[in-house]
């Protein structure tokens, strides 16, 4: 059997082959205070209806909850850096902005297909016992990387690396080999707070602390409700996501254009037609979204977000689609087109419309958004 070194060079052989671009390894202990301020932003309800976050906190706070077997953990990171500055579509009104994770292949399809082949190597080579999580498993993935030198949490609460800037997506293994660990990487964020001035609705209460309920990342891909009115002029037009805080950091100096085909931005994903957009029906906003993530948040709440940004765009060409929204089958995105309207027409067209509308409107939601308008 080699010993622990050579299997641990053995190992990252093998991922970088995987394309992986940062690899490093940690112990599954000493994360009780990491586990301490995520219970805190639990209890604070910072996680608003993501409540599987709050049902798995125990399994989170330590990884040999959720498999007391594990001896080592092996994270991975692969670089998804853009080749523009993602702050400048944000200027292109007429058309959505989505983020730049979104813009090629899922990457939880992508990492993990690697991350299997990686632990199939292992299981094979030293008879290891290993399991793979991207994502959606119940692992603080931020803090563990962080713990084996991979980089360190900003401000903005992701993994910064000095290599790579903010643009990486964590994958990790959990084997029962013993593995020598990686020392861990210190902040480097220093007086700098650019993520936290730069967010567009306040998400940070304070540095490394995020409010998801106020994160238009949160609102556009995981709220299942009427986005509050507060959010809607500041989103403008994001309509998946929000990159802000990665994109103005500076350590992105040293990031690199990313390698993986799979992640190469699709025309239609990157800043698609805000007119295109509004005409998705169900079955063509599958065909659209087939193999991205943006498909799992639906087509309602997309188009819900995507008539926000319409409003957003105060381009009033847009009004006869908005009216036709006006009769959409989804409450989210007629009462997205109310508001919209009242940014793209004037008084008289505004009552033209809610005289045609409201009377056969049932949805107390849409009903609030027509008095509203009328208010404003
Ligand atoms: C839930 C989730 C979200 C939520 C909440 C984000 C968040 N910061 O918590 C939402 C939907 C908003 C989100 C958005 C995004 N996400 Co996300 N998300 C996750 C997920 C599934 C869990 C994160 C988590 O545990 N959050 C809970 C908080 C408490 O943990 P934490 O952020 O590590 O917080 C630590 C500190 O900030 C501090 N802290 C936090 N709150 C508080 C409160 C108090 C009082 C105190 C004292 C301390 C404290 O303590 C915590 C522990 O050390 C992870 C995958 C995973 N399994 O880890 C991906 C993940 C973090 N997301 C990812 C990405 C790419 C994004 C987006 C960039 C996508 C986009 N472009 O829209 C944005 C970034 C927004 C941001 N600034 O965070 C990547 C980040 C990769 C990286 N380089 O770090 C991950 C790791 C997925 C992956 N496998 O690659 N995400
Ligand atoms: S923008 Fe500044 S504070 Fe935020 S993560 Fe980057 S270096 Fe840290």
């Amino acid at each position: 059997m080699p010993d622990p070194k050579s299997q641990k060079d053995h190992i990252i052989k093998a991922a970088q082959a995987a394309g992986f671009d940062l690899i490093r390894v940690t112990n599954p202990g000493g994360l009780r205070p990491h586990a301490d301020h995520f219970r805190a932003f639990i209890d604070l309800d910072r996680h608003g209806d993501m409540l599987w976050m709050a049902e798995k906190a125990d399994r989170r706070s330590d990884p040999r909850t959720l498999w007391p077997d594990v001896r080592s953990i092996i994270l991975l990171a692969m670089n998804y850096g853009p080749d523009s500055d993602p702050l400048e579509t944000l200027k292109l009104k007429d058309r959505g902005n989505i983020s730049v994770y979104a813009r090629g292949k899922d990457y939880h399809d992508v990492v993990k297909k690697k991350l299997k082949q990686v632990a199939r190597d292992i299981h094979r080579s030293f008879d290891a016992e290993v399991k793979v999580f991207v994502d959606t498993a119940p692992v603080m993935e931020k803090p563990l990387a962080q713990k084996s030198g991979l980089g360190w949490q900003g401000k903005h609460t992701n993994l910064v690396s000095r290599e790579f800037g903010s643009w990486l997506f964590l994958g990790s293994i959990f084997t029962t080999l013993d593995l020598p660990p990686d020392p861990p990487e210190r902040d480097h964020c220093g007086s700098c707070q650019k993520c936290i001035d730069i967010c567009p609705t306040d998400a940070f209460p304070a540095p490394n602390q995020l409010d998801a309920r106020r994160c238009i990342s949160y609102l556009t891909i995981e709220y299942k409700g009427h986005i509050a009115e507060e959010f809607r002029k500041p989103m403008g037009n994001r309509i998946y996501g929000c990159d802000d805080c990665l994109s103005i950091c500076p350590w992105n100096k040293y990031a690199q254009k990313l390698d993986e085909p799979a992640y190469l931005p699709r025309p239609e994903l990157s800043f698609p037609e805000l007119g295109d957009l509004m005409e998705l029906d169900d079955k063509s906003f599958r065909q659209v979204f087939s193999g991205s993530p943006i498909k799992r948040i639906g087509r309602d709440y997309f188009i819900r977000n995507v008539m926000i940004a319409v409003g957003n765009s105060r381009n009033s060409n847009f009004m006869p689609q908005v009216e036709r929204r006006l009769a959409d089958s989804s409450p989210y995105v007629r009462a997205m087109a109310v508001w919209a309207l009242g940014l793209l027409c004037d008084k008289e067209k505004q009552t033209v419309l809610r005289n045609n509308y409201l009377s056969d409107e049932t949805d107390v939601s849409v009903i609030r958004e027509w008095q509203k308008l009328k208010r404003r």
